[in-house]
């Protein structure tokens, strides 16, 4: 007979489901102690939130206290599509082009968990998709899923890094998966080299404060910083540079999911529609959109620092 387990990475690939592992819930007690080096340095920069409760990121019982497996999934988000260079648009990065992955990731975590249920009706859990403080990439090492880049991102073979991750806290004892892949990564330091910032401050790591991704996305002030708006490479809305350059993204995969397909007009949106957005337009605009993480005020700060970096010759044939 089937077990349970099988059964559950089956029924997994069914839904959609890219990559899949399962390990027992016990605390992550190197990569803790990484995380909290981390936080000293600041690295967080104003993301006060990671601050909060650092110990429930190391010890999923302490998220759910009847946990007693990890299943830890990845879902592809490639889909081909390139920006325009033109400095009348600005770069929106890959993972934002669609439909917001949280709620795309929990519909499917959650069609997962009633299967588990209807096959042993005891089973109690929680899906966590940035819901809950865990600490998605050091799951997935440790299931199995792939590596953690030198650009922080965790790289899987099949898909590269374009993928989301996510997790369901299970009560249930399952079998384990046991096989780590190892760092690809090798003396590769492209990432490094081609961040703009210098954000990858040593490999692994990120300081959020230098970072394009953190600036456009994270970062509430009026301006952006002098060292960032110098460097924006047109971008928008997050950035790919890191993982654009990363050899191992040469087996990227289209995916099948089309909720991820680019909304009209969002890979490289024009900044002057964006200035001229009004709240109502925006809200309707960006409905389940990730986009929306920023707010209106964020979005056009940037469109309005990417349009400042213009030279002028450049602007008076846009104009
Ligand atoms: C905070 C956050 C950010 C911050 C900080 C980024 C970061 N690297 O942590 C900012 C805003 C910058 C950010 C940006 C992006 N993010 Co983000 N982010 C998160 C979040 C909410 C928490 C991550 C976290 O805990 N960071 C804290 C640090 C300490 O964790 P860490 O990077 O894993 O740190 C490890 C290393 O430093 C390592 N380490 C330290 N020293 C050494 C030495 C050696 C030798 C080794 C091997 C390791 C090592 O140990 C640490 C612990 O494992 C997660 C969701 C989640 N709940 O996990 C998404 C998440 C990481 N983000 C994601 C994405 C997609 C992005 C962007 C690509 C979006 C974009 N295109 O703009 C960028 C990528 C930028 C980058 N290069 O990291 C995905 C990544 C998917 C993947 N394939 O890995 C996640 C997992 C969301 C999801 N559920 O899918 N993000």
């Amino acid at each position: 007979m089937e077990s349970l387990t099988l059964k559950i990475k089956q029924k997994a690939f069914e839904i959609g489901i890219h990559e899949i592992g399962i390990v027992r819930a016990e605390p992550l007690e190197r990569e803790s102690e990484h995380f909290k080096e981390w936080l000293v340095k600041n690295f967080h920069a104003s993301m006060q939130w990671m601050e909060r409760e650092p110990e429930k990121r190391s010890d999923p019982k302490l998220i759910f206290p009847n946990a007693k497996s990890v299943i830890v999934v990845a879902l592809n988000y490639y889909t081909p599509h390139e920006h325009e260079e033109s400095t009348e648009k600005g770069k929106v990065s890959r993972y934002a082009w669609g439909d917001d992955y949280h709620d795309v990731l929990k519909e499917k975590l959650r069609e997962l968990f009633s299967f588990i249920k209807t096959i042993d009706e005891t089973a109690d859990g929680k899906i966590c998709v940035d819901t809950a403080p865990i600490m998605d990439k050091a799951w997935a090492v440790r299931a199995g899923l792939g590596w953690l880049g030198k650009h922080s991102n965790v790289i899987t073979k099949e898909y590269g890094s374009w993928v989301f991750l996510g997790e369901i806290l299970l009560n249930l004892e399952l079998e384990y998966d046991t096989e780590i892949v190892e760092d690809h990564c090798g003396t590769c330091t492209k990432c490094l080299d081609a961040c703009p910032t210098n954000a990858i401050v040593a490999p692994y790591v990120i300081n959020s404060e230098k970072c394009l991704s953190y600036a456009t996305i994270e970062l509430r002030s009026a301006e952006l910083p002098e060292q960032i708006s110098n460097n924006l490479n047109g971008w928008l809305y997050g950035c790919d540079i890191c993982q654009n350059v990363c050899p191992w993204n040469r087996f990227e995969k289209p995916t099948e999911e089309t909720r991820f397909e680019p909304r009209t007009g969002n890979v490289s949106p024009n900044l002057s529609e964006i200035l001229a957005l009004s709240t109502e337009d925006y809200v309707v605009k960006f409905r389940r959109s990730p986009m929306k993480r920023t707010k209106l005020s964020g979005l056009q700060r940037n469109a309005q620092e990417l349009k400042a970096t213009i030279p002028k010759s450049e602007r008076k044939k846009n104009e």
